[in-house]
């Protein structure tokens, strides 16, 4: 789980959710690559159930068919470039493994016409012994989260459960993974970890050759008995109660509460956490919602606080928009669900900042404010957050040992205030507005700011006017 293997000692990582292979090399190479970011996390790239069916939801990546890298983000070949040219920008490749499960019990055929029937996906999973069968609620499907046994072994979402505690599937598993290893790719997100014993995980990492790096999607709301601490002996974990607290401080006016963010008891420590303002489950309220995203106040105020605070592996959303929770990424529902390129023929398709109605690719990863903060993050590695004030509830300021500073205003006036910064004397560019603000610090390392509302004013010691 160590998140240097993603090259850099403050990695970031960006969800292109849904995106196409093709598109992500050209955005690796245009963008990614030149902003400093560490990594993408891509869409499950393996073959998933055929899309008419389910009206193009972009849920049918979480119900796989077979191991082909065939999807409807492209084929193995695409893929393959895909890993190729986003390596040579610089930008790994993290693979969302869908591994607890197949398919929903049912039958079928995969986008990749692979065919299945219950229990039984093409060659690769054949016999019965291959899924669990937990003998519970009469249809072993789970329903009770306080039951351990339950929650691993019994079907989540009527999703055919892989007997995850057999050398075979195992083995199975392993083979998949240590193949796209071998083509590439940096990394992987453990899907749908809490439903298998850290054990199981821990056998199937075991058996690759490579250093990947790891997190697994565990979510601990804190009152189960599977706890993400299990797992942190495989590899990082998702902390889900870093999006929760943020969105609560935020949307309460108390970003003064965020001031111990990280250190709450039962936290995985910063090493091990991967942490987010929204993921694509969240923002859509599957899994309960209780988060901020694109279309929300604040937002980008949160993704300012998260990049500039020095506690885990920050992923960044980037979203389609949509109207319910199920709808696809922007595709033609005639061609078979085809999804639309965001490099087109006319070139980048992604929404303007603020055109939240309108259907299509929202970007977030774009947006100059995310650019300027990942700069600051990396810029600031691990000098730790010093000199922390507050004025009232709404407004925030601290340092990045002598390295930087950040105010946050989330009340509705200007804040004009004498804030230590703990830089050294001189004028300095506020890196979110292109220095039309600028601040300069006296020989103490005060300053005079002018934090304009709902903003920030962000100082790297490296950039003076
Ligand atoms: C995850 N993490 O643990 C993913 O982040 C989450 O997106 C996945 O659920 C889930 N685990 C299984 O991989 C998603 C949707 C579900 C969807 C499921 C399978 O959130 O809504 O279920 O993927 O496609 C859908 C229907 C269910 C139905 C099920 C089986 O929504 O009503 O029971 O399919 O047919
Ligand atoms: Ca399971």
């Amino acid at each position: 789980g160590d998140p240097t293997r993603l090259g850099s000692e403050s990695p970031v990582i960006v969800h292109l959710f849904e995106w196409r292979w093709d598109d992500i090399a050209t955005e690796c190479e245009t963008h990614l690559g030149p902003a400093g970011i560490d990594a993408v996390q891509v869409s499950p790239p393996n073959e998933h159930i055929a899309l008419d069916g389910v009206d193009g939801a972009w849920w049918a990546r979480y119900q796989p068919v077979s191991y082909a890298l065939t999807s409807r983000s492209g084929d193995r070949a695409a893929f393959q470039q895909m890993i190729e040219r986003c390596e040579a920008a610089g930008v790994g490749i993290v693979v969302d493994a869908v591994i607890n499960h197949m398919a929903g019990i049912g039958e079928g055929v995969g986008i990749a016409g692979t065919p299945y029937t219950p229990f039984h996906y093409g060659d690769l999973y054949t016999r019965d012994e291959d899924f669990n069968h937990c003998g519970r609620h009469e249809d072993d499907q789970i329903r009770d989260y306080q039951d351990r046994h339950e929650v691993q072994h019994c079907h989540l979402l009527g999703l055919a459960d892989l007997a995850t505690g057999t050398e075979s599937v195992r083995e199975r598993i392993a083979d998949y993974l240590q193949g796209l290893l071998e083509m590439g790719v940096a990394g992987f997100r453990i899907d749908a970890a809490k439903h298998m014993p850290a054990e199981d995980i821990g056998a199937i990492l075991e058996r690759l050759e490579g250093n990947p790096y790891v997190f697994q999607e565990v979510i601990d709301p804190g009152n189960e008995p599977i706890e993400a601490g299990e797992y942190l002996t495989n590899a990082a974990v998702t902390e889900f109660g870093y999006s929760h607290h943020l969105a609560t401080a935020i949307q309460s006016g108390d970003l003064a509460s965020l001031e111990t963010l990280g250190q709450e008891k039962g936290w995985l420590k910063s090493d091990s956490a991967l942490v987010f303002v929204d993921n694509h489950d969240k923002q859509r309220g599957h899994v309960g919602g209780g988060v901020l995203m694109h279309r929300d106040d604040h937002y980008r105020l949160a993704l300012t606080f998260m990049l500039a605070w020095p506690y885990g592996t920050p992923k960044l959303m980037s979203s389609f928009t949509f109207d319910d929770g199920n709808q696809g990424p922007p595709s033609v529902a005639e061609e078979g669900w085809r999804t639309l390129p965001v490099h087109g023929e006319d070139g980048l398709g992604c929404l303007d900042q603020g055109e939240v109605d309108t259907r299509g690719w929202v970007c977030e990863h774009r947006w100059p404010l995310v650019t300027a903060m990942v700069d600051f993050r990396q810029a600031m590695g691990d000098a730790p957050v010093a000199h922390w004030q507050q004025a009232g509830a709404s407004r925030i300021a601290f340092a990045r040992g002598g390295r930087g500073f950040v105010a946050l205003n989330l009340s509705d006036e200007t804040w004009q205030a004498e804030l230590v910064t703990g830089l050294p004397a001189g004028e300095y560019c506020n890196l979110l507005d292109d220095c039309v603000t600028r601040v300069s610090v006296d020989d103490d390392g005060w300053a005079e700011a002018e934090v304009a509302r709902d903003s920030a004013v962000v100082l790297n010691a490296e950039r003076p006017v």
